[in-house]
Parts: C-alpha cells; sequence; structure tokens
C-alpha cells in the first residue's frame, strides 16, 4: 500500500476538495516541521541538557522547563518569515508575537501551548503541542483582540504528541485524521483517517486529588462511576491520569473516555486549570469533530466568547453521552 504523507494529504485537501488555501497548507506543513524539531530535542533529554528548569516564570506564574522555552522558540521561528501568518499567540508569552517587519504578513492567527504536560517531561512521560488556527478579522491589527474569537472559528486544530511514537493529529473541520512520523525519513504519515471517538466508554481520566474541592455535579457524577456494577451506572468504571492533557485525550480519541478539568474551589477564582484559546478550543474542535462533545459544565466549549488571551476555563470532553450526562448533572 502506498503511504499517504502529511504533504501529499494536504495537497490534495487543496488541490482536490478546495478545503484548504495555499497560506493553511503551508502553515501546517511548517507547524509540523517545528513539531518534528521539538521531537527531536525532546528525544536528546539529558544527552543535550535540556529537561529541568529554565529558571524564569510564563505569564501564568508557572515555572518554565528548559523545554518550554525551547519549544516556543522553535515555534516561533518556523513560522514567522513564511508569509502565511498575520501574528502568533502562546502559552509561554503575555502578549501576541508580531511578525517582524522585515516578513511578508498572511491572514492566520496561530496560537499554540508549546510543550503541554510539560511538568512530566522530566519523569520521561508522554508530552505535546497544541495548536489552533484563525483569521485575523479583516482591517485588524494582530493585537490581542483579534485573537478573541470564539472556537467555533478556528479553521484548523491539532496537537502533537510525543510518546512512544510521534503522532500529529489534524482537523480540518472535516473530520480528525493521525499521522505517524516516521523518523527514518522524517516524515509525518497518514496513519487513521476519519478518527471517531467511541461512544460508549467505562473510562475516565481526573485529578481525583482535588475530589474535595469540587462541585456538586462532578462529585455525583464521578461517585456514580466509582459505585462500579453495583451503583446507578450497573458497570465498572476505569481511572486514568496522565497529567499531560495530550496524552489524556489522545486516549479518548483512540479507545473513547471522559476527560475532566473541572472548576473547583481551588481554581475558582482563575476561571479553571486549562487555557480557553489553546488548550480547550483546539481540544474541543478535534473532539467535536471526531463526533464527541466539550463543555464547560454549562455551555459548549466552542461557543464562547473569549476575554482574554490567557482566559482559563473548566473542560469536559470526550464521549459524546457521558458529556452530556455530567453537563445535565450541572443544569440540575
Ligand atoms: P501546562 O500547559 O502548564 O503543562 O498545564 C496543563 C496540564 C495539562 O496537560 C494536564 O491535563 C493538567 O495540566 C494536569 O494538571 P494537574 O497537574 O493538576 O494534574
Ligand atoms: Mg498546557
Amino acid at each position: 500500500m502506498r503511504s499517504v504523507t502529511l504533504s501529499r494529504f494536504l495537497i490534495e485537501e487543496q488541490r482536490d476538495k478546495n478545503v484548504i488555501s495555499p497560506d493553511l497548507r503551508l502553515l501546517i506543513e511548517v507547524v509540523s516541521r517545528a513539531c518534528k524539531a521539538i521531537s527531536i530535542a525532546i528525544g536528546k533529554g539529558s544527552l543535550a541538557g535540556v529537561l529541568g528548569s529554565a529558571g524564569s516564570d510564563n505569564v501564568q506564574g508557572e515555572v518554565q522547563k528548559k523545554l518550554d522555552v525551547i519549544s516556543n522558540e522553535i515555534l516561533l521561528d518556523a513560522n514567522e518569515w513564511g508569509g502565511h501568518l498575520a501574528g502568533m499567540a502562546s502559552e509561554e508569552m503575555e502578549l501576541p508575537h508580531a511578525i517582524p517587519n522585515r516578513y511578508p504578513k498572511g491572514e492566520y492567527l496561530l496560537l499554540f501551548d508549546p510543550l503541554d504536560g510539560s511538568s512530566n517531561i522530566d519523569v520521561n512521560v508522554s508530552v505535546g503541542t497544541i495548536f489552533s488556527v484563525l483569521r485575523c478579522p479583516e482591517g485588524m491589527d494582530p493585537n490581542e483582540q483579534a485573537f478573541l474569537q470564539p472556537g467555533t472559528r478556528q479553521v484548523c486544530a491539532g496537537y502533537a504528541v510525543y510518546g512512544p511514537t510521534t503522532l500529529l493529529v489534524l482537523t480540518l473541520g472535516d473530520g480528525v485524521n493521525v499521522f505517524t512520523l516516521d523518523r527514518e525519513f522524517g516524515r509525518f504519515v497518514l496513519t487513521q483517517g476519519d478518527v471517531k471517538i467511541p461512544e460508549e466508554t467505562r473510562e475516565f481520566a481526573i485529578n481525583a486529588s482535588n475530589s474535595r474541592y469540587w462541585e456538586e455535579p462532578v462529585k455525583r457524577y464521578v461517585d456514580e462511576l466509582l459505585a462500579g456494577k453495583d451503583g446507578p451506572r450497573g458497570q465498572d468504571f476505569n481511572m486514568r491520569w496522565v497529567a499531560s492533557m495530550v496524552a489524556d485525550v489522545h486516549r479518548i480519541l483512540s479507545r473513547g473516555g471522559i476527560f475532566m478539568y473541572p472548576i473547583d474551589s481551588k481554581t475558582r477564582a482563575q476561571g479553571g486549570k486549562l487555557r480557553l484559546m489553546y488548550e480547550a478550543n483546539p481540544m474541543a474542535m478535534i473532539v467535536e469533530q471526531a463526533g464527541g462533545a466539550a463543555t464547560d459544565g454549562r455551555r459548549r466549549i466552542l461557543d464562547i466568547q473569549p476575554e482574554k488571551l490567557h482566559q482559563r476555563v473548566p473542560v469536559i470532553l470526550g464521549s459524546k453521552r457521558e458529556v452530556e450526562r455530567i453537563t445535565s448533572y450541572h443544569g440540575q
């Protein structure tokens, strides 16, 4: 069987299906090359001295790992000169990054979490890159305001997961495709087309150490799962928590399940734990495109009108029926 590389897939989406513009194709190619470079940096680990803290905090007040900073630099350098972008924004930067004047500008806005789950990096557990693409509103400078568009406006979203293999998961708004990095040839190859999240699930993901802070609907939902065969659900459920959103979401994409980082009394003041623009929105688009659902417990994530670039939100996503169930508990 002939393998379909990411390049071929994108050319066909552009030429034959008219799903993407040449600039969006270039953008995805460039992001995928940056993910390859990040994957190589992560793979070297201690040999290249890239593990450990960078000795700085990011805008969210979190300790930056060296690889957070390196991954951010790789994405910025790769994307600023191609002419496809109006601007970029990152979890690691307080303000949007303007394209330097010496380069041409394009119509797209790129947002990313360069290295999600980076607290796992020093213990050799999967981490990833999450990205989201919007159009810069016509006539607007790519300032913070230009980025504040609901997730329904995303033209593309994806993540790379750096695990035993490096995968790139991509949606252009017409389904979800998974590409595996062929390390020998240095290219991504389509390995799963039109992925769908199984509707039935017996697996859930939540950081249970926060249970004493949860709201009543979350407690009720998790208690029912934990009651197993003898409880109202009449079956046993298994729990998994990698603490890397990319890895947890990828497991759900592969075999179903529900992922929850709900609002609780610990994170209420800041609105939740995960970031709307470059974590929740791209993951919500991917999950919906794979037949799942994503809410903040009350609203569809993709409908939320963002107010701030680094806004945080509660996140509940995965197999549709489970997400609907816990969302309905919030309404009761
Ligand atoms: P990060 O972007 O700073 O890595 O934080 C996001 C991560 C998610 O990947 C993961 O789901 C969550 O934080 C884990 O949180 P906790 O440490 O509370 O389990
Ligand atoms: Mg993150």
